[in-house]
């Protein structure tokens, strides 16, 4: 079993480092076939193979045509894999603002952490990509979300969080901020603002039901 799991993992991974849409599909096809744990064949299969498409461009060998082909392959297996997603009984009864920052288009890994929320049962109000920062402040009056996610993956965009987290905590004081993205980390969190900073989804989500509970808590 573990074999053919790996094989169908470094299908998943190839698949999207060639650009391979259409052995991505299967691979995951075969995700469903065997009954293998969803969440663990994005994480295993897909986003390593993102991660090494990363390398391939930082190194010169790749470029955006070819990251763009990569990242249409990754969505190809992220589609047929999504639906199959168990939903939980709410683990947690929360509302979450999610978006990611202007100027920056890169929403897979948002994509990831939205999903992985709406499993867990939260109710997700995703404002998708290059989001403005008054509408990450209008989407959580208008919601009353108790929690806002931010993404930003390039350092040249991650600067305005600090920003966005003054605004919206000037509206609503009660409002508790996660942000995340591969420049980003706990020390960058702390010094904007931010009440909570995830590495990946399933830490992501551990962190926002923490939040929630010490909210609730807070006010009950
Ligand atoms: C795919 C990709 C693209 C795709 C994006 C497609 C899409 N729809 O997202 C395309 C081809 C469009 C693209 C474009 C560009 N890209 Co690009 N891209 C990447 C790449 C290869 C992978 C990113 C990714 O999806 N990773 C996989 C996901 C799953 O990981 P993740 O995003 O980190 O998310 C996880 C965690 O961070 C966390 N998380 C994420 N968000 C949040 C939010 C919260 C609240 C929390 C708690 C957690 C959390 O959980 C997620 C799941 O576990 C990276 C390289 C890399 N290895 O990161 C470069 C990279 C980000 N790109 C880069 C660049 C420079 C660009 C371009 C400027 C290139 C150009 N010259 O045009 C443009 C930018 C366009 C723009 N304005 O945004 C640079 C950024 C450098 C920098 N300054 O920081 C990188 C790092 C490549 C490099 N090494 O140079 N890119």
């Amino acid at each position: 079993m573990d074999e053919l799991r790996n094989d169908i993992w470094t299908r998943l991974k190839n698949g999207v480092i060639n650009f391979d849409e259409e052995i991505v599909v299967e691979a995951a096809e075969d995700v469903m076939k065997h009954s293998l744990n969803i969440y663990e064949s994005i994480m295993n299969g897909l986003v390593p193979g993102i991660n090494e498409v990363g390398r391939l461009y930082e190194s010169g060998e790749y470029f955006v045509p070819e990251m763009l082909m990569c990242s249409d392959a990754m969505y190809a297996g992220l589609n047929v894999l999504r639906p199959h997603l168990k939903q939980h009984e709410p683990i947690i009864n929360g509302q979450i603002v999610i978006g990611v920052v202007q100027g920056d288009i890169h929403d897979i890994g948002k994509n990831i952490v939205k999903m992985m929320f709406d499993v867990a049962g939260f109710k997700v109000y995703d404002l998708g990509r290059d989001v403005p920062l008054e509408k990450f402040v209008e989407e959580q009056l208008r919601t009353d979300s108790e929690i806002v996610c931010i993404s930003a993956m390039m350092t040249t965009t991650m600067n305005s969080m600090s920003d966005i987290i003054k605004k919206i905590k000037a509206k609503n004081s009660n409002v508790r901020i996660m942000i995340g993205g591969a420049p980003l980390n706990e020390q960058l969190a702390s010094k904007w603002g931010a009440d909570g900073y995830a590495a990946d989804a399933p830490n992501a989500i551990k962190y926002a039901i923490k939040l929630v509970n010490a909210l609730k808590e807070l006010t009950s």
